[in-house]
């Protein structure tokens, strides 16, 4: 869209053209070490879940061998898995933590 200002100058409005920046899935992988009560302790942690949701999400894990945790832009997304992976060493336990962009 242009506008001719009483001065001869025409301003063009630059279009649209700017993405929305990329989404990420934060994935938590089974092993079959990590304590169950665990697992749910990190999802209520990190990913803001209530008790039940997160106990949902570790038993699909559990099933399923991978579960969503979350949806977030890289930089939290890529803090998330080093928060958790720091926090799951600490304690000696091996769980697997990835991103995905959606
Ligand atoms: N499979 C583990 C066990 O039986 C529990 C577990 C669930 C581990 C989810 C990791 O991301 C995980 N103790």
């Amino acid at each position: 869209m242009a506008t001719k200002h009483e001065n001869g100058t025409v301003l063009v409005r630059q279009e649209q053209k700017l993405k929305p920046p990329p989404m990420y899935q934060v994935i938590l992988l089974n092993d079959d070490y990590t304590p169950m009560e665990f697992v749910v302790a990190i999802i209520q942690e990190y990913f803001n879940k209530d008790r039940e949701t997160a106990m949902q999400i570790m038993l699909m894990v559990h099933r399923e061998g991978k579960g969503m945790c979350g949806v977030y832009p890289k930089d939290i997304a890529s803090t998330k898995v080093e928060l958790v992976l720091t926090h799951a060493r600490k304690a000696g336990h091996p769980l697997q933590c990835v991103m995905e962009e959606v």
